[in-house]
Parts: structure tokens; C-alpha cells; sequence
């Protein structure tokens, strides 16, 4: 996912105020009459949830609003320019950085770094429809009409226009979600939010087959209580991610905002399952403490996926084992068979 990106802003300058005087017919010297200059447009930033991911501003870097005019003879004001509207994906964090690094390559990780130690965050877009104001266009100046007085009948000033705001901003989305679904490859992950939900993720028995986030909404419909929640799976988690293994840890910032995590895993073996389950557990929270930033103390549900291939008789023990090891209590579901009922419970 296109998660990063950088852009120009500049807010339209002001229009310089004008000098003139009326030439008017029985007025051969008639007084000043130049006009205000107009008012330079601003640029807003509008999160919009039609807007999936950051990718068009691989096309458009630079949003340079007009000028605005200078004012006119007559006490004309001079034309305003519009205000331009920037729409970003809802989630996108926006922060200025320093010019320094307009054409700093951000592939590079020490120079991506220390943008990242040196950015100013301005908003956080986390709703639909919000707006921000994100440079200010400049006023327009005066022009001599204004400068008259009783002493002075024929002033030769005027105000120059304000410049616009320009910034170079930095935006980072953060996918918006209130449970997000992790664990190794392979376990399930996209059949559990295509079963819960409306999305149609792409499901294959192979590691990797999401490469990027999937979204999808569960309604719960509980007479007097009706809920939406919105869920967030992401690619697998390996051992050793965070250093650059898989696809890297760079998908665990889409779990950034979510209340609650969904820990999947999955039988694979035949016999020591509850043995392959704790491995594989601890790899993934092995993974998440590395990365830090409060995924590690978010509330964690653990759920064993595909529960048709462990016999009904034997799960009481692996609950037993599992929770010696980790601490942590299992319920089932198996996607497969569309069962995901105990999720639902769980989260309503
Ligand atoms: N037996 C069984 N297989 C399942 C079940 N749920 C999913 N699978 C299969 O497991 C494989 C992986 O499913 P995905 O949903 O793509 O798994 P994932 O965890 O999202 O995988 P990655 O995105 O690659 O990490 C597919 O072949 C699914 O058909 C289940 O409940 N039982
Ligand atoms: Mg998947």
C-alpha cells in the first residue's frame, strides 16, 4: 500500500493594491481611486473516504494555487483566487518538514529516518469530511484609494499583496479500525474477515497472499444494539520481520489504531498441536514487541483457526497447554466452514 508521500503546497499570493487616480470629466486631477488587491486562495486538506491509499500522489506532487490580481482603477478590488481542496485518504497523518528534504530520497532508510525525527505534525485526518486548512493565501494589499486623507490629496502609496504559505508536508496513512486481524502466514487470516464481513480479500493456500490491507465492516444487529466495527488484515507476520524478513514490519502501523487484536492461528501439524500453536504464537508477539509503539499492550483476543482438523475431544487439553505456556485462554472458529460465531461473540 502506498502509505507514505510527500507533496508541495503553495497558498495563492495576494495582489498588490493600486496607484491611480480619476480622470473623470469635469475631474481633470480627481482623487486617488486605485484599488485593493485581491486575496490569494488557501489550500485545504479533505479526508475522504473514497480516497483508498496515497498512490495518486506518485502523479501530483505540487499544489500551487493562483495568484490573485491586483487591484483596479475605480477602487476596483482586484479578483480573488479560489481555495483548493486537497482530498487525502481517511487515517492520513499530515506533518511539514523541512525543505531540506523536498528531493531527499525517502527509499533510503537513514535519510527517511531522520525526516521522520524532524517532521512537525499539523493533523491528524482520523474522520470522514474533515477539513484543514493547511496554508493560508495572502491578503491583498491596499491600494492609494485608502491612503487619502485631508492632508494627503494625492498619496502615492500602496500596499504590496502578502505572499501565500508554502510547505513541503509529509503524509503518512494509518489505516482507521477498531480490530485488526494478525498472525503468521497462511492461518486464515482473509477467510476470517470475509466470513465476518462484506469484504472479498484474496484467499490462497500459500504465505503472502495479502500483500497489503483488507477493510471490511461487521454489522451486529442485536434488536436494541447495533454496532459497526470496522476490521482491519494485514499480511502475515514471520520470525524476524521487524529486521526485514517477508514483506517487512512496515503493515503493523494499520494496526497502530485498533482497540482490539484478533490473533490468529491455525493448526498445521497432526499430533503437538498445542506445542506448533504456542511457537507460533510467541513468534508473532516476539515480532510485536520489537515494533513496540502500544501494540504490544493492546487487548489481544487468541483465535484458532480451521478447528474441523483437531478432533472436538482433544481441544479442552490444548486450551489447558496453550494457556500454561502463554497465558492466554483459545476460542475456535474455522472459517473454512463458515463458523466464526464465537468471534462475534467475543466482539459484540
Ligand atoms: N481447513 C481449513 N482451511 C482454511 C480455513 N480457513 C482458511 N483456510 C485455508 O487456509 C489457506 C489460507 O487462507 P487465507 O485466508 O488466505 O490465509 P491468510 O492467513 O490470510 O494468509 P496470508 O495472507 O498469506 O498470510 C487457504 O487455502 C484457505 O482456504 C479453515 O477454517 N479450515
Ligand atoms: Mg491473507
Amino acid at each position: 500500500m502506498k502509505d507514505l508521500a510527500r507533496i508541495y503546497i503553495k497558498a495563492g499570493d495576494g495582489g498588490d493594491g493600486s496607484v491611480h487616480f480619476l480622470h473623470g470629466k469635469y475631474q481633470p486631477k480627481g482623487g486617488p481611486d486605485g484599488g485593493d488587491g485581491g486575496d490569494g486562495g488557501d489550500i485545504l486538506l479533505v479526508a475522504d473516504e473514497n480516497i483508498p491509499n496515497l498512490v495518486e500522489f506518485n502523479f501530483t506532487k505540487k499544489f500551487i494555487v493562483k495568484n490573485a490580481d491586483r487591484g483596479w482603477e475605480k477602487n476596483m478590488h482586484g479578483k480573488n483566487t479560489d481555495d483548493m481542496e486537497i482530498k487525502i485518504p481517511v487515517g492520513t497523518m499530515v506533518y511539514e518538514i523541512s525543505e531540506e528534504y523536498a528531493n531527499a530520497n525517502l527509499r533510503d532508510r537513514e535519510t527517511l529516518e531522520s525526516v521522520m525525527k524532524g517532521r512537525r505534525l499539523m493533523v491528524d485526518m482520523t474522520k470522514h469530511g474533515q477539513s484543514f486548512e493547511a496554508a493560508w493565501g495572502g491578503r491583498g494589499g491596499r491600494g492609494n484609494f485608502q491612503f487619502r486623507s485631508s492632508t494627503n490629496q494625492t498619496p502615492m502609496e500602496f500596499e504590496a499583496g502578502k505572499p501565500g504559505d508554502e510547505k513541503w508536508l509529509l503524509l503518512e496513512m494509518k489505516v482507521v479500525a477498531d480490530v485488526g486481524i494478525m498472525g503468521i502466514p497462511n492461518v486464515g487470516k482473509s477467510s476470517i474477515l470475509k466470513a465476518l464481513t462484506n469484504a472479498h480479500p484474496k484467499i490462497a493456500g500459500y504465505p503472502f497472499t495479502t500483500l497489503e490491507p483488507n477493510l471490511g465492516v461487521l454489522h451486529i444487529d442485536q434488536g436494541d444494539k447495533k454496532q459497526n466495527i470496522v476490521i482491519v488484515d494485514v499480511p502475515g507476520v514471520i520470525e524476524d520481520a521487524w529486521e526485514g524478513k517477508g514483506i517487512g514490519p512496515w503493515f503493523l502501523k494499520h494496526l497502530e489504531r485498533v482497540n482490539t487484536l484478533l490473533h490468529i492461528v491455525a493448526p498445521s501439524v497432526e499430533t503437538e498441536i498445542a506445542q506448533q500453536l504456542v511457537t507460533d504464537y510467541k513468534i508473532v508477539r516476539a515480532e510485536l514487541t520489537k515494533y513496540g509503539k502500544g501494540l504490544p499492550e493492546k487487548k489481544e483476543i487468541v483465535v484458532v483457526n480451521k478447528m474441523e482438523l483437531v478432533e472436538e475431544g482433544d481441544r479442552a487439553e490444548i486450551e489447558k497447554e496453550f494457556k500454561k505456556e502463554t497465558g492466554k485462554d483459545l476460542i475456535w472458529v474455522s472459517a473454512g466452514m463458515g463458523d466464526v460465531s464465537a468471534i462475534v461473540a467475543k466482539l459484540s
